[in-house]
């Protein structure tokens, strides 16, 4: 994928926006990363698969909408 906007539900603060963002961050691939706490989203631009994606924010125990 390029550039993808995924739904996560529970994240209650700021911090667990950036505690995401930083993760996506560091995947392999990932050239740019947007976590927002108050429309809970993330915004993911790079050479990396949505699968990918998803399990890092599942794994930081985050639900992603629709996958
Ligand atoms: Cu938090």
């Amino acid at each position: 994928m390029s550039q993808s906007t995924l739904k996560i539900s529970g994240m209650k603060c700021a911090r667990c926006a950036a505690r995401v963002e930083n993760a996506l961050l560091s995947l392999p691939g990932v050239e740019q990363a947007k976590v927002d706490f108050s429309t809970a989203t993330a915004s993911v631009e790079g050479d990396v698969s949505q699968d990918q994606v998803v399990t890092v924010i599942e794994t930081l125990g985050y639900d992603v909408a629709g996958s």
